[in-house]
């Protein structure tokens, strides 16, 4: 079943998050001679990484586990319907225990990079300590999420305090205890981290630049009886998942919000308002995605809630979005976040009017105002979805860099391939549908272990994407594109991330038809034996 003698392993994954889990498992399967490399400490991706307080699922446990062994789903029980990083990472733990994958994992391994050999049809990483891997074939498992971005604040290395990044956070654990703590950024994280640290912290002060629409997750505990009665519906829950949209058991509704008589609209809106998890956002109909007007109207909505909780009436409008609409943005679902503006020692700075100007080492000074902490948190997000490709010196036939290639966006096959990257698939590349990501993961890595089964059994060398179906594919990823409002607005999804010069344009990063249109193709791809690729 071996490949090549002479080279190490017959696949090299990077990267062992779900996505790279999930691919060795399936090289076991295959009988291949497989490693992971990984530059975490142990497995996890986003969930070793991501363990400041609060971190936790926004999605339905439940919906957002594996749902390829059964054996996984008999055994494993969720504490909770939102889960908790530390459950999450431990689900993770039990995963890898079960399946015995780490026998082929390589931790504290930061692959420096990837050289496609032309002479060998080989792939060639080098780690950042100087040792070399060869490989036929190579999957990228590195996320979408992961190279993190400090702000482009004047003095960032100076303050002589506690410093953390949400997305490197220390394993020990962090104690806010009488200390004055700042909080730069609200996404998903920054909302997360502020209403979990508002519990314990002496005084919180957090630095916004642009708010948020952010929802109730209406998180609550599972019983043993409440699991054992979700376990029967494991069925229903996937097969509903594999027909929306996006992945996610939520089914929008397909009436025009400005068809719908008013009073009906308002109280379809107070029932979403009260239900779990993304229901508000993806169970909603569909066309505030597309109609600014419909979007207006369910955004004015979620304001007045906003304003009905926060009792400082500068600091609720300050909560308030004014630049962009509902859902145009990654919704972060929240509890107790305003609420934790109601503290006396909870306090909202407006950045945007009064705008940081550098970081001492003692504090923060903004134009108005000098601040001192004991500890600056800095939840400013990543270098999304391509940042984890150009974080690694990928170079493909006649060593032209990934990073050129992609110069003006990525341009992929399925987000599966890069043109002029032979025996390289990429697992939640740039291009594939985010969405409910763990079920993208399945469906990714089903797809490329189908490939590379076929690839051996044909005793297939070399496999390469065509410049005709990476041009037809990305025009199709920017076709999908057209008409959302998400398109119109500055964000990680979008390719926006402030900090870096380079990333000031927006791009089509990720795939946005319906996910069965997604797979649809794929599938069609792999019935007729992938003759879109070049095969040898
Ligand atoms: P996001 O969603 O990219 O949020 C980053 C936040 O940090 C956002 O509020 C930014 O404001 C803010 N930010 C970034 N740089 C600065 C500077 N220099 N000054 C002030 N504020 C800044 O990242 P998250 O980690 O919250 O979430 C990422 C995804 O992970 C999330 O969508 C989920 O899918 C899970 P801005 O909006 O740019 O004005």
């Amino acid at each position: 079943s071996q490949m090549k003698k002479n080279l190490d392993y017959d696949v090299l994954v990077i990267g062992a998050g779900l996505s790279g889990m999930y691919t060795l498992h399936r090289m076991h399967k295959l009988g291949l001679r497989t490693k992971v490399l990984e530059a975490g400490g142990d497995v996890g991706g986003t969930w070793y990484w991501n363990r400041y307080p609060g971190a936790r699922f926004d999605s339905e446990s439940y919906s957002y586990n594996f749902s390829f062994s059964q054996e996984i789903l008999d055994e494993w029980n969720w504490s909770e319907h939102f889960a908790s990083q530390p459950e999450t990472l431990r689900y993770c733990e039990f995963v890898c225990k079960k399946l015995d994958l780490r026998r082929d994992m390589q931790f504290n391994t930061r692959v420096k990079s990837a050289h496609f050999q032309d002479s060998t049809n080989t792939w060639l990483l080098t780690d950042e300590q100087g040792r070399q891997y060869t490989s036929r074939f190579l999957v990228t498992c590195i996320g979408i999420l992961n190279k993190h971005t400090m702000p482009n604040i004047p003095g960032v290395h100076d303050f002589q305090g506690e410093a953390y990044h949400t997305a490197r956070w220390p394993l020990e654990p962090v104690s806010f205890e009488n200390k004055r703590v700042a909080l730069v950024g609200t996404g998903a994280t920054g909302i997360q981290a502020t209403q979990e640290i508002a519990k314990t912290v002496g005084q919180l002060t957090v630095f916004q630049r642009t708010p948020n629409w952010s929802l109730p997750l209406r998180n609550a505990p599972i019983s043993p009886e409440e699991m054992d009665e979700i376990r029967t519906r494991y069925p229903e829950i996937f097969r509903k998942c594999a027909e929306t949209y996006s992945c996610f058991m939520h089914v929008s509704d397909t009436r025009d919000t400005l068809q719908v008589d008013p009073e009906e609209r308002e109280a379809f809106w107070e029932n979403l308002y009260e239900q779990r998890g993304f229901a508000k956002w993806l169970g909603n109909f569909g066309n505030i995605n597309t109609n600014k007007e419909a979007n207006d109207l369910f955004s004015a909505f979620v304001a007045n809630k906003i304003r009905q909780r926060v009792k400082d009436p500068w600091t609720a409008e300050t909560l308030i979005p004014k630049c962009h609409g509902f859902g145009t943005k990654r919704v972060p679902l929240e509890s107790g976040y305003f609420e934790a503006f109601n503290q006396p020692n909870v306090r909202l700075v407006d950045v945007k009017s009064n705008p940081i100007e550098c970081i001492s080492e003692k504090g923060i000074r903004t134009r108005d105002e000098e601040f001192e902490f004991d500890m600056i948190i800095y939840a400013t997000g990543f270098d999304a979805v391509t940042g984890s490709f150009t974080a690694i010196d990928f170079q493909g036939v006649e060593g032209v860099k990934l990073k050129d290639r992609w110069a003006e966006g990525p341009r992929t096959f399925l987000g599966l391939f890069v043109e002029g990257f032979p025996n390289m698939t990429m697992v939640m590349g740039p291009h594939q549908m985010f969405g409910n990501i763990p079920r993208s993961v399945e469906y990714a890595v089903d797809w490329v272990s189908r490939f590379i089964e076929y690839c051996r059994s044909h005793g297939i060398k070399y496999a390469a994407a065509t410049h005709q179906g990476v041009m037809d594919w990305t025009d199709h990823v920017h076709n999908c594109a057209v008409g959302l409002l998400a398109n119109e607005v500055d964000s990680w999804m979008t390719g926006v991330n402030k900090n870096l010069a380079h990333k000031q344009k927006r791009i089509i990063a990720r795939y946005q038809g319906p996910a069965p249109g997604y797979r649809k193709r794929a599938e069609d791809v792999a019935t007729r034996n992938y003759e879109d690729l070049i095969l040898a």
